[in-house]
């Protein structure tokens, strides 16, 4: 062999053996690069937008079922889902409440692809609760809340991801569902307790009545309270009992997104929700995302059924990590 041709053997052997070495530990950084950092598959959550749709239903006042702030946000809601190309069902009935009296419910339902097979369900309360009866003050005990967590939160962030669906669509079918009359439970000052499910009446109704004959999708996901700052979602217990793979999709995903904090690995207690007589009548095997504490008398938030529960209470960090979770898991849905 030429000395030429030996020089050139060596050094092709000596950058080949580089290339090798280097490659080598590229590929192992890489490796540990991708167990780090999770890619997001679900186009960004804008937590600015679903703040300002808890800000214009807040802006109507409370929500009350029979009110005019309760018919014109009814109204403002089924314009949205509409412009943002759901198909909407609007659901009207009259239930007689512990009183005696009688109630109008309005549930407003938005469709995507109500002819796809597979299918998801989101829901919130969008009615308001007459009674902030945890004020210590009597005299408040009998005014109407906000509701800009109990309640504006869920719809809020609902909105968003309807915006979102127009804007990218999923490749399940979606329906959204604003429940009425979750909140008319029997306030604690009521001294005569009357006998029977009080709570979750728009769901009740729904459960019973579906707006499509022999509704059924494949899992469901209740958004409630889900806007106050440093909102802990423990798993909540029904939610636990009825669809436990669907808990440990959404808190898997949460920790996967950054957001483990807001979804730590925690029960809650047994919270009376709608998604109770979804989950019981079968329309869905249907998980809470609801802010719980394990240190405040009542479990929930300390604004919990107050005249608190109002704007100063909503962050958008907490909005952006239930609706960004919840939207993660939809769009990886097939
Ligand atoms: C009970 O306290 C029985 N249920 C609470 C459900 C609820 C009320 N969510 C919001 N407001
Ligand atoms: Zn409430």
């Amino acid at each position: 062999m030429k000395r030429a041709t030996v020089f050139f053997f060596y050094i092709a052997l000596i950058t080949g053996m580089m290339f090798m070495l280097s490659c080598n530990s590229c590929q192992s950084t890489r490796n540990i690069a991708v167990n780090q950092s999770y890619v997001q598959h679900s186009p960004a959550f804008n937590a600015d937008s679903a703040y300002r749709f808890v800000e214009q239903q807040v802006a109507f006042g409370p929500r009350v079922p029979g009110t005019q702030p309760h018919s014109d946000c009814g109204d403002y809601l089924v314009a949205k889902l509409s412009e943002y190309g759901a198909q909407v069902v609007q659901q009207r009935a009259d239930i007689t409440h512990y009183d005696g009296s009688n109630l109008p419910i309005r549930n407003i339902i938005g469709s995507y692809h109500p002819e796809k097979e597979r299918r998801v369900l989101l829901f919130a309360h969008w009615d308001s609760r007459p009674f902030a009866d945890e004020e210590s003050d009597e005299e408040r005990q009998r005014q109407p809340i906000a509701g800009a967590d109990d309640g504006a939160s869920g719809v809020g962030v609902l909105l968003e991801i309807a915006r979102q669906l127009q804007q990218q669509p999923v490749e399940v079918g979606v329906d959204i569902i604003f429940f009425d009359l979750e909140d008319w439970g029997q306030p604690s000052f009521d001294t005569q307790f009357v006998e029977g499910d009080w709570w979750c009446l728009g769901s009740q109704y729904w459960a019973e009545h579906p707006h499509r004959e022999d509704y059924k999708a494949a899992y469901g996901m209740l958004l409630d309270m889900v806007g106050s700052p440093n909102a802990t979602f423990l798993k909540e217990e029904y939610s636990v009992q009825y669809a436990s793979s669907v808990v440990e999709k959404v808190w898997s995903t949460a920790t996967k997104l950054g957001y483990g904090n807001y979804f730590p690995s925690q029960r809650g207690g047994y919270i009376t929700d709608d998604h109770l007589p979804v989950n019981k009548q079968q329309r869905a095997p249907s998980i809470n995302i609801i802010n719980l504490k394990r240190d405040t008398r009542t479990g929930f938030g300390p604004h919990w059924h107050t005249l608190n529960d109002d704007m100063r209470n909503i962050d958008r960090n907490s909005l952006k990590a239930s609706g960004q979770t919840v939207m993660e898991v939809i769009y990886l849905e097939r």
